[in-house]
């Protein structure tokens, strides 16, 4: 489930292990050397990779190659038949069907993994290989590796990666290009979201400069759905609800649910904007019943509110637009208790707006309360 794509688009919000422009530099710096230094690299997919997962993975791993290093690229999940298109993407293994002495890498590459649980079962090679490099956008890195270089103003990690592949001195091919052209793509919700920044459009046209053809991703990742999805969406629309004055909509997908549509996990993924479309809306959610019996929550935002803020409060994070966090089942008590929290929270935020407007402040409904 992506927790990135949607957040505020604070300029040159670099940061490496310390605060401050410069330091987001060296830590960049960081990053090139120790790629260069390195001869064998294994690179992580996060679990149910996204397009800024695999783009940027598939990206980073080729240019790897093209300076003579020895990569392989795993996950606990492989990539969705919607990135089959991108070339290099049979390159990706599932991480425990291939035969590695783990401990000979220089290092894990994570690209896109807020946390280290993020690649789930793939922990234990890189706990193997023992030296970790975190590449990531997320404001809600734990800073997990050896080296950490974390860019919460970055629409997408694709955009970190092209420079990380600059720097590194390799010229993009087509191949790299449609990696790093899907990592941006999916992450700004097709350059609509508010994340996307003049220099992710100039990175979009360079991209387009170097041969991907847009409607060939846009086709691929959007418009190639199995029926069992549609099948699902049916479904879960039926679950919609609308709450705390119209600001709060949501849906639900039970394992019941799945189980009739033959549906996958992964297959709801961008479920949660349907309920986040509707007018008047400022916080959507989407639960979903996991396998295990677990409930994991996607959060999305449309103006307002921190939605990484308050999924934090049940241990999960994000982006001030989008964010996620898994509860304990059983999934109608998950629901309710999510359903008060926020509730609690948008009638707070409605009355602290009223009071400041009374007080003759009205500021721009209640934005940075949290
Ligand atoms: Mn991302």
């Amino acid at each position: 489930m992506p927790i990135d794509g949607r957040r505020g688009g604070r300029p040159g919000g670099a940061g490496g292990t310390r605060r401050g422009g410069r330091a987001a530099g060296a830590a960049l710096g960081q990053v090139v050397e120790a790629l260069r230094a390195g001869r064998r690299f294994a690179l992580f997919l996060h679990l149910s990779p996204d397009g800024d997962s695999i783009g940027s993975t598939l990206a980073l791993g080729l240019a790897l190659e093209r300076l003579g290093k020895r990569t392989v690229w795993v996950g606990a999940d492989l990539p969705g038949d919607a990135y089959r298109f991108l070339p290099g993407s049979e390159r990706f293994r599932l991480w425990n069907e291939v035969e590695e002495d783990w401990s000979q890498y220089d290092a894990a590459v994570l690209l896109d993994c807020a946390d280290l649980d993020r690649v789930g079962p793939a922990r234990s090679a890189i706990e193997r290989i023992g030296r970790v490099i975190n590449v990531d956008h997320h404001p809600s890195n734990r800073r997990y590796g050896d080296i950490n270089y974390i860019e919460p103003g970055a629409a997408a990690v694709g955009e970190i990666t092209a420079r990380l592949i600059d720097a590194l001195g390799v010229p993009l091919d087509a191949a790299m290009a449609y990696g790093l052209y899907t990592a941006i793509l999916t992450d700004t919700g097709s350059f609509q979201y508010e994340n996307t920044r003049p220099e992710t459009l100039r990175l979009a046209a360079r991209l387009l400069e170097l041969g991907v053809e847009p409607q060939r991703v846009s086709q691929s990742v959007f418009e190639q759905r199995p029926l069992r999805v549609l099948r699902l969406l049916r479904e879960a629309l039926g679950t919609l609800e609308v709450g705390a004055g119209g600001r709060l909509a949501w849906m639900t997908v039970s394992r019941a649910m799945l189980d009739r549509a033959g549906a996958q996990r992964g297959d709801t993924e961008g479920f949660v904007n349907y309920p986040r479309s509707l007018a008047g809306v400022e916080v959507a959610l989407l639960f979903l019943e996991e396998p295990d019996g677990r409930v994991r929550v996607s959060w999305r935002s449309n103006r307002e509110v921190d939605v990484s803020q308050l999924a934090a409060r049940f241990g999960g994070g994000g982006h001030a637009r989008a964010a996620g966090c898994t509860l304990a089942g059983p999934l109608d008590r998950a629901r309710v208790q999510v359903l008060q929290e926020v509730a609690r929270y948008l009638e707070e935020q409605a009355a602290g707006t009223r009071d400041e407007g009374a007080r003759g402040r009205a500021g721009p409904g209640g934005e940075g309360r949290l």
